[in-house]
């Protein structure tokens, strides 16, 4: 039997002052009024979560594979890869003897190839014994449900100064080339200065084409400290980059995918946020784009980019970013504006503890990993919220 435990989740400050319906009535807004005169804040109620399966050891993504409609795909930090079919989890892939796992080290990327489902081609990110970066491509058996053990090639090796800001996010975007983010390298404040060094791999949005015979990673954005999640918008060629903050400021980055102009510059670590830190240089060679949306360290701690939400679920939810905390356990979401901003954030209702990544099924719909080991899934708001489902 699956196991479900749906969460029931208040919102943490504030007095709840009314709740509206709006739309069809499944989205229930929630203004609260904060002490001391702040500004009022209006939650929404897109959805509730509900814990589809637990166990797994601290997992760092969720995800469907192509051509496998019916199961979620998941990292364990340690450096597994696990195919789960409700409570049923299989070992894909164990790489974890050349895997070292810290609180921000192990296996922390993955992407399926478009052509998964015929070509069986998986690309991994991990830090190595050492506590180096590495990217690997490996071929699934026949079945597409399991893999062989050892690498068909290395992608890429980068010196890791330090155990932190190590990135993680592996995706492909419009263009058909394997996107990689990767942090400034760690310490405070970027202190060898990787970030806004063109010329390292530190800091960084890369991609390469892994059909060629010799990939080379160059830049896409610069500029970042720890891009841990960032999602590409096919449609309008589009990264959404979230970059965990250093004291104060977590980001939400919206950059326009133009491989004919100079890696558009997110600012780290001449900027944190929109703040200018005035020891720190800025390279001058690709636009400066500032974020569309920010919070501070009273909200969260660690920010876990998300995805536009593209499922048919939640029609109140179609178009918007969705995004989370870390350690807060909150989930927002906010609505791009066609000049490339945002606007319209709202804090959802609904919280994930211990968060660490924001995927989708098959249908585009919201599935969530926690590194407390368990996968849950947005579900419709209950009617009755003390009633458990189904
Ligand atoms: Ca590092």
């Amino acid at each position: 039997m699956r196991r479900s435990e749906r969460l029931l989740l208040t919102p943490v400050l504030g007095v709840l002052a009314a709740v509206a319906l709006a739309g069809c009535g499944r989205t229930q807004l929630v203004t609260s009024t904060l002490p001391d005169g702040a500004p009022t804040v209006q939650s929404a109620h897109h959805f509730d979560v509900v814990r589809i399966t637990s166990g797994l050891d601290r997992p760092t993504y969720v995800g469907a594979a192509p051509g496998d409609p019916h199961a979620l795909w998941a990292l364990e930090q340690p450096g597994r890869v696990v195919r789960l079919e409700g409570d049923e989890h299989v070992v894909a892939l164990d790489i974890s003897d050349h895997v070292s796992a810290g609180t921000e080290t192990g296996l922390l990327g993955v992407a399926f190839h478009p052509g998964f489902a015929t070509n069986g081609r998986l690309f991994l990110h991990w830090s190595d014994l050492a506590g180096d970066t590495r990217v690997a491509e490996f071929a699934a058996h026949p079945d597409r449900r399991s893999f062989r053990p050892s690498p068909v090639r290395e992608l890429l090796f980068v010196d890791q100064p330090e155990a932190n800001h190590n990135g993680g996010q592996l995706a492909f975007g419009p263009d058909g080339r394997l996107h990689l983010g990767l942090g400034d390298g760690g310490g405070a404040f970027d202190p060898n200065r990787t970030a806004q060094d063109a010329a390292q791999h530190l800091g960084k949005i890369l991609a390469a084409d892994v059909d060629a015979e010799v990939p080379i990673w160059e830049p896409v954005v610069v500029g970042l400290r720890n891009p841990w999640r960032f999602w590409i918008d096919p449609a309008l060629e589009e990264l959404w980059v979230a970059d965990v903050g250093q004291d104060q400021v977590e980001e939400v980055n919206r950059v326009r995918l133009e491989p004919d102009e100079p890696p558009k510059n997110l600012g780290w670590s001449a900027y944190e946020g929109t703040t200018r830190i005035t020891d720190q240089e800025l390279d001058p060679g690709g636009e400066l784009v500032h974020p569309v949306a920010t919070y501070g360290h009273d909200e969260g701690c660690a920010i876990i980019g998300g995805v536009v939400y593209g499922g048919t679920q939640f029609p109140e939810l179609v178009r918007r970013y969705i995004y989370g905390d870390f350690c807060a356990g909150t989930l927002w979401s906010l609505r791009g504006t066609p000049d490339g901003g945002g606007t319209d954030v709202r804090p959802e209702v609904a919280k994930v503890p211990q968060l660490t990544h924001i995927g989708e099924d098959a249908d585009g719909e919201l599935v969530f990993a926690s590194a407390n080991g368990s996968i849950y899934r947005a579900v419709p708001v209950a009617a009755e919220p003390h009633r458990s489902p189904g």
